[in-house]
């Protein structure tokens, strides 16, 4: 069995002894020893129970094993293989590297850092267990200075298993059941073979699983900086505050530069505000240029530099009234994208190119903006964002959420702290969202939505909170009252009215008003869209041609125009930007095909009618004279 409720608890109480998750850098004091690469490779049988960890595989050599393979990290494991077993596999898989780790850095703490496993992961180091982590998508760490070996070869071995997907904590669709019965004298009386499960969870996505994103060997030393907090608004107004493990007869300096290197401020407090007068300010794309600013914070004994850490962060103030979200005091309309992080092969695992592509290809549609559906992203991507200015709306793993469980809600709060510690230096983050499409038409999910609110807000008070609506609507949600602003998905054309364009645009328009005037707060259309398989066309057109998808798209923009003239929405989103992999269901051909760009990232017809849209109202100083 797998620890569930227990597991997370012992996290809650050991998260304030370990060190914070700072993102990880080298500089003059701290180095890293990347373990990405090829990982011995073990699977155990389909939802075979635990008999890695019963037999303590964490002890043995899994590269003497049979039926070892390698496995790159990272990568999703379930598109490597060759078979249907791999990628359709429930439970555990078992990762291994042997490494050395030299002498050189022995006096260093030694932190063993995973930015993404998904979704339960065990850890050993040199045969001991030294963490275990609930929910992929984060980024979690453990300080491993005692289990290491200096100078010689060291095992790091993981334990992964995929049954555990967060949306299905409360709803066990992901178990270790035994689907088929059998009567005394041993007649089936199940229409399933024992031990029958299905790898698909309550989402639109492929389950993917393994060791997602980077694994670093974190070398710092023992007195280290911990973390580093800046709030900077478009007054040029500042403040920061640092916490390190020990800042006995250790003195603090903290300089602050700007995009050209000049100090600008400077003290010796771990705390401390001021105003900087003319601050560039952080833009998003198309209302000026997304300037950063760094905040150095060094540690200093007896004249000698111990620790050093560098943030970046941006000058730049998000609010907003009943019915639009500014940035630095001018209205922001989002052109925006719900996505994926899915590719061919690598599946959620974490590559450069192909998050380059991506973000380039959002640049050139004339975007400016994009939620992290349905998880946080890459580290890599949050630095990406800042740089270019692209302003994201980052959101928890909670996807179709149906039971509101205590269990659930904590391991919920959990997961929001965890992802606004790691990405609230981020100027580029306008928003935190708390779930996908739950369904809150149930009376309960009210004060569960409401301890999420509070802890978000209790954290940060200068982003707006929200939840992106689907299964309720503006009569019947229990919780869309309590948002900063409400994030509304519809498939007018799609899922509601198949085959009847001419009727998507009074249906958009009447639905997005009538949440408006019901709660009286900002609305951003985050996902409205059509499948189309790359290459097929239909004229007149039909479901799953490219003229369909086109057309849906482009009624559904008349409903935004006249939307956005009555100052109903803020923003809006196309479902997708690119094709994605999904579980195997009679609507899913190969996987969603709702993107304007294919999986390989090639333009459908919609991507040219979404691009003209999206640069005649890229220049948002031009916001009030589009029609
Ligand atoms: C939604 C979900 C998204 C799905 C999409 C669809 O409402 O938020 O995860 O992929 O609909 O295509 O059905």
């Amino acid at each position: 069995m797998i620890p569930r409720l227990w597991d997370f608890l012992i996290l809650l109480l050991t998260t304030s002894l370990a060190t914070c998750l700072l993102h990880v850098q080298k500089n003059e004091i701290r180095t890293f020893d990347s373990l990405d690469g090829l990982w011995t490779f073990v699977r155990e049988p389909h939802n075979g129970g635990d008999i890695g960890i019963g037999n303590q595989w964490n002890t043995l050599d899994l590269d003497k094993f049979s039926n070892a393979t390698v496995m790159p990290v990272p990568s999703a494991y379930n598109d490597i293989g060759t078979g249907s077993e791999l990628r359709d596999h429930i439970g555990w898989v078992w990762y291994e590297k042997k490494e050395f780790v030299p002498l050189r850095d022995r006096n260093m703490r030694h932190v063993l850092r995973f930015a993404s496993v998904n979704y339960f992961a065990v850890v050993y180091v040199n045969s001991e267990k030294v963490t275990s982590h609930t929910g992929g998508h984060l980024p979690f760490e453990v300080d491993v200075s005692s289990q290491i070996k200096f100078g010689a070869e060291n095992k790091f071995t993981v334990a992964v298993n995929n049954t555990l997907s967060w949306s299905t904590i409360p709803q066990g669709d992901f178990n270790y059941q035994k689907l088929a019965q059998r009567n005394i004298s041993g007649r089936i009386l199940s229409r399933l073979p024992d031990g029958a499960v299905k790898n698909v969870g309550n989402f639109d996505f492929f389950n993917y699983a393994g060791i997602l994103r980077t694994v670093q060997l974190v070398k710092i030393p023992s007195t280290h900086i911990q973390n580093i907090n800046i709030v900077a608004d478009h007054t040029g107004s500042f403040f920061f505050e640092t916490a390190a493990n020990n800042l006995d007869g250790i003195q603090v300096e903290v300089k602050m530069f700007d995009g050209d290197s000049n100090q600008v401020y400077t003290t010796n407090q771990t705390k401390g505000e001021g105003k900087l007068e003319n601050a560039k300010l952080w833009w998003p794309r198309g209302m000026g240029d997304p300037n950063l600013y760094t905040l150095e914070v060094s540690l200093i004994s007896d004249g000698e530099l111990i620790d050093i850490y560098r943030e970046t962060f941006g000058f730049r103030t998000v609010t907003w009234s009943d019915s639009q979200i500014f940035i630095n005091s001018k209205p922001f309309y989002c052109l925006g994208f719900g996505m994926h992080e899915d590719f061919e092969l690598i599946g959620r695992g974490f590559n450069q190119a192909v998050m380059t592509k991506d973000l380039n290809l959002l640049e050139w549609m004339g975007g400016n903006c994009y939620r992290t559906t349905h998880y946080p992203y890459s580290e890599e991507r949050m630095f990406e964002n800042d740089r270019r200015g692209i302003a994201v709306i980052v959101e928890t793993p909670a996807v179709g959420l149906k039971g509101f469980s205590k269990a659930n809600n904590n391991l919920h709060i959990k997961m929001l702290t965890d992802m606004i510690d790691r990405d609230k230096n981020h100027p580029s983050v306008f928003a935190w969202s708390l779930a996908n499409e739950p369904q809150t038409a149930k009376k309960e999910s009210r004060a569960y939505f409401k301890t999420l609110v509070d802890t978000a807000h209790g954290i940060d008070r200068t982003r707006p909170v929200t939840t992106v609506y689907g299964p309720t609507n503006f009569d019947n949600d229990e919780t869309a009252d309590l948002m900063d602003f409400i994030c509304v998905n519809r498939y007018y054309g799609w899922y509601i009215d198949m085959g009847y364009i001419p009727w998507i645009n009074q249906s958009v328009y009447w639905d997005i008003s009538l949440w408006r005037e019901t709660f009286h707060k900002p609305i951003i259309v985050t996902e409205y869209g059509a499948d189309s398989i790359p290459g097929l066309n239909q004229e007149p057109s039909v479901d799953f041609s490219e003229q369909y998808q086109n057309e849906v798209i482009q009624e559904t923009h008349h409903a935004f125009d006249a939307l956005h003239k009555d100052h109903t929405i803020t923003g809006e989103m196309i479902w997708n930007f690119a094709d994605f992999m999904t579980g195997m269901t009679t609507t899913r051909a190969v996987g969603n095909h709702k993107g304007v760009f294919t999986r390989s990232r090639q333009a459908k017809i919609a991507a040219y009618t979404l691009r003209n849209r999206y640069l005649k109202r890229f220049d948002q100083t031009q916001l009030e004279i589009w029609d």
